[in-house]
């Protein structure tokens, strides 16, 4: 446990009134968006430089107090929850966009800027930062790349780790690396920025990056269609996918619909219901392309696999279309969900799903199961809400035994038991399901490396 004086000393690393200690700020920056742990840091510190942040680590190896990166706080692993009287660093007074350059197409960000701010000040100069979703209002670069966030997009231009140019990390010794320069092109060894992008925290903070910039899309559309089943979502991707440049191809459920337009404020995409949905987008550059669009989806129809659609003709259709899919997550959240974020190889998403839906429904006949995700990447959120009769504890203990099912059959496919959320605590226990214990000896040896104290995000990823 910190002492009062080890406090005192922190307070001197860092600008007046920036360490906090009372309990509302312990209890708001202990935490993200998961419900499983109660937050318990001991302390605060909010550094406005790298400099600072170097001497927070040097003070921690120095006293050996575990240090929790904090960003946005909308992260569902757990990786930013204090939860054993860790102190807290956060980076919300390193927000700064330090340098856009046009001619190389980035953004030089501290770890606190906002996603939100990034893209609005990409498209002030007429350019693309393609990494969205729904917590973009809130999440930070800083914890972006500290779980190398997905999104809505990653089926056209990737995960948060195409998009990181370079990098400034503090490692867990405190020193500062200056990763990649920025540089397209660098044949010069270990790439050591990709060992810090989705490493949580535990081998460094992240306090600078550069972040790739695109080029702005065209007339964005999106399509709207009901299915009659799941299997037909695949044949519908297939379909779209060969003829056209899809920006995404998104999924989910008429539970998961229904929940969206329980809360008033959206429209209903058309009357006929179905039992699944898929959302697709992409660049109508021409009448031509919007025509090929609608004959594939035509096709759709007579196969079968289509029951209804609608697609977007202007701005505000499109944001509404997009809103079926990405309120879903916000609108379950007061539902308690049990979340699993799993993913396997496109090519072997219609065989899984059918594993994982049967599992389920043999496993969960008395809870609402709400499916959705980013279907097109592999990347399936199965969302298991809790009975509001039934107590928390016993809800998620027994999600927790089926969960045993669902990871068992992720395995068989070589698949992924967190495909974009990270591991953190929630997962760190069903890690051996993706990893084998060989890989895993090697990563905490990289750990030792980084962080000789084991003073980084400890417990996160795998236990100490
Ligand atoms: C999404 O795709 C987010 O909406 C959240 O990754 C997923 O709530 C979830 O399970
Ligand atoms: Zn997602």
């Amino acid at each position: 446990m910190t002492s009062p004086a080890q406090i005192e000393e922190l307070k001197t690393l860092v600008e007046p009134g920036k360490v906090l200690l009372d309990a509302d700020s312990l209890n708001t920056y202990g935490k993200d968006w998961t419900k499983q742990f109660a937050p318990a840091p001991t302390a605060i510190v909010f550094p406005k430089t790298i400099e600072q942040v170097q001497a927070i680590v040097r003070w921690a190896n120095q006293h050996k107090v575990a240090l929790v990166p904090s960003g946005g706080r909308t992260g569902l692993s757990a990786a930013a929850v204090a939860a054993n009287g860790e102190v807290v660093v956060s980076f919300d007074y390193m927000n700064q966009i330090l340098d856009v350059n046009l001619t190389d197409r980035t953004a030089v960000c501290q770890p606190g800027v906002v996603t939100e701010h990034l893209q609005n000040v990409a498209e002030e100069k007429g350019l693309y930062y393609p990494v969205d979703f729904a917590s973009a209002g809130s999440s930070q670069i800083g914890g972006n790349i500290g779980t190398n966030a997905g999104g809505i997009k990653v089926i056209r231009y990737g995960m948060t780790r195409n998009w990181v140019a370079g990098m400034k990390v503090v490692t867990g010794k405190g020193d500062l690396l200056e990763l990649n320069h920025d540089l397209i092109k660098n044949a010069t060894g270990y790439d050591m920025r990709q060992l810090f992008i989705g490493a949580e925290g535990t081998l460094g903070f992240v306090v600078e990056a550069t972040m790739r910039l695109d080029r702005a899309p065209k007339n964005l559309t999106a399509m709207v269609l009901g299915t009659a089943d799941l299997d037909s979502i695949m044949p519908v991707l297939h379909a779209f996918h060969g003829k056209l440049d899809l920006t995404a191809f998104e999924f989910f459920s008429d539970k998961a619909l229904a929940n969206v337009m329980a809360r008033g404020d959206v429209p209903s995409p058309f009357d006929t219901e179905c039992p699944f949905y898929a959302l697709l987008e992409f660049e109508a550059t021409t009448e031509e392309v919007a025509n090929l669009a609608l004959e594939i989806f035509e096709n759709c129809v007579e196969q079968g696999w289509v029951l209804d659609g609608v697609m977007s003709q202007n701005q505000t259709q499109l944001q509404n279309l997009w809103k079926l899919r990405e309120y879903i997550s916000e609108t379950i959240s007061h539902r308690t969900p049990y979340k699993n974020d799993i993913s396997v190889t496109v090519s072997k998403v219609t065989a899984f799903l059918q594993e994982i839906d049967a599992i389920v429904a043999e496993d969960y006949p008395d809870f609402e199961v709400v499916w959705y995700g980013h279907i097109g990447d592999g990347n399936l959120h199965l969302n298991i809400l809790k009975p509001e009769d039934l107590d928390k504890d016993e809800f998620f203990a027994r999600c927790a035994t089926v969960n045993k099912r669902v990871f068992e059959t992720v395995e068989q496919y070589n698949g992924s038991i967190s495909a974009e959320h990270g591991v953190g605590l929630v997962k760190r226990d069903y890690l051996t399901y993706s990893r084998s214990p060989v890989e895993i000896e090697y990563m905490k040896a990289l750990k030792a490396v980084f962080d000789p104290n084991g003073i980084m995000n400890p417990g996160k990823i795998f236990a100490v």
